[in-house]
């Protein structure tokens, strides 16, 4: 598969100048792409910012309305530069991939860019990186294969500690991310989410063997909507599989492992929903320390052997919602909203407390089936099949002719049944 990265005049100077301008137009929808940005764009390229060349090559208008658009977009597609990838104040040509990271450096702002279907590995630090601007808006990474990576070791590394510079708006999408945890790597999370990043949706992806978390979220900090992990299967993490300190919402993933919401750097868990998740683990399922605000655990199958499935430890838990879960192992620190399954044999078609082969799909005659609190089932399932007039426990819609998606392996999840809807792409950065 051809490794492509796409930019749409991802030069920072360029964008916050766009930006700017689009905040001055009142900041409404507009139809039609207005006529100021092709002249705008036409006076970047005529500046000698953004150089055509091999490996740098202009590509047919892009309509959509705002910021959406390009009269004169751009596809990067060379390789072979010896320096690591680097997009943002100087539009450059991606270097060899093998070996090296993917870095969207910029010192202000970089907007749009598509990383998709590269294979990333055997990197001296983390796989792709944007952590040295100021707002990254409108990153779609999408379909990457990432292993085997060394030094700090991250898969991805989104944004930057205590909120110095942070992703929006992004997708970052049915990646398959593996083995961040070889003996060299220092932390080796699968995807990191730094804090005050916001309003991104990290959906599909497979991410197994990582030292640190499979998946790692903090707080938003206030900046906009919260994030979104769904549709995501971990196992073999070192660490939590998923931790998140705050403003986030996950679910329908299947989670070979734990869920733990703490404290990390300035948030603490609050405005969390956790829904419909698969959880199965030795240890406890769902861990929930220092609570300062609302947390709701619902229609969770979280599966333990050895201890509680939900432990709520610490902090304000009045502020914790439990509806619907079921599982084994019991609740500690809560006195509702959970129910014992009838065994991991039961209520699967063929799942065990490690690692894949497994399928946690719904067995026929399952505790999962038609018990969970209505009000919180989400729209689509794991799969991305409708719920609708569905109330089953865990990330699966139950069918009685057996699962009709992706059969969980070590590669790329494949498509389920319907597309999801995209993030809102018509946006406008401040
Ligand atoms: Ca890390």
């Amino acid at each position: 598969m051809a490794c492509r990265l796409r930019t749409f005049l991802a030069g920072s100077v360029v964008c916050v100048g766009l930006g700017a301008l689009a905040a001055c137009s009142g900041g409404g929808f507009f139809g039609e792409r207005e006529p100021w940005r092709k002249e705008a764009e036409a006076r970047c390229i005529g500046s000698g910012a953004v150089r055509e060349g091999p490996g740098v090559v202009r590509i047919s208008a892009i309509n959509g309305p705002g910021m959406c658009g390009a009269d004169f977009p751009f596809r990067v597609s060379s390789l072979g530069v010896a320096a690591m990838l680097s997009f943002g104040d100087e539009l450059r040509p991606p270097g060899s991939v093998v070996g090296r990271r993917v870095e969207l450096a910029g010192k202000n702002a970089i907007y749009f860019v598509t990383i998709e279907n590269c294979e990333i590995h055997e990197t001296g630090d983390v796989g792709i990186s944007a952590n040295s601007g100021g707002t990254y808006e409108g990153l779609r990474i999408l379909r990457n294969h990432i292993h085997h990576t060394h030094g700090t070791g991250e898969g991805m590394y989104l944004g930057c500690n205590d909120d110095g510079c942070r992703v929006a708006n992004s997708l970052i999408e049915g990646n398959y991310i593996h083995h961040t945890n070889s003996a060299d790597v220092e932390q080796g999370d699968g995807i990191e989410i730094k804090e005050g990043s916001y309003g991104n949706t990290i959906r599909d992806n497979v991410i197994h063997d990582t030292t640190y978390p499979g998946i790692i979220t903090y707080s938003t900090v206030g900046n906009g909507p919260p994030n979104i992990l769904e549709g995501n299967v971990i196992w073999n993490s070192s660490d939590n599989t998923i931790q998140s300190a705050a403003d986030v919402i996950i679910r329908n993933n299947i989670v070979l492992g734990n869920i733990s919401l703490q404290t990390h750097q300035a948030g603490s868990p609050g405005n969390v929903q956790v829904v419909n998740n698969t959880i199965i683990n030795s240890g406890a399922g769902i861990d929930v320390r220092n609570v300062v605000g609302s947390v709701l655990i619902a229609n969770n199958a979280v599966y333990s052997q050895g201890e509680a499935a939900i432990r709520l430890i610490s902090g304000n838990l009045g502020l914790v919602t439990l509806a619907g879960n079921v599982g084994h192992g019991g609740l500690s620190g809560g006195s509702s909203g959970y129910t014992e399954g009838k065994g991991i044999a039961a209520d699967f078609v063929n799942a065990h407390y490690g690692v894949p082969s497994i399928d946690v799909f719904p067995r026929s005659g399952s505790a999962l089936i038609g018990t969970a609190s209505a009000a919180n089932v989400p729209a689509l399932d794991f799969n991305g099949s409708s719920r609708t007039g569905t109330n089953d426990v865990g990330a699966y819609r139950y069918n009685a002719a057996g699962n009709p998606g992706w059969v969980i392996s070590a590669g790329f999840k494949t498509s389920g049944t319907v597309v999801r809807p995209n993030p809102p792409t018509n946006l406008t950065a401040q």
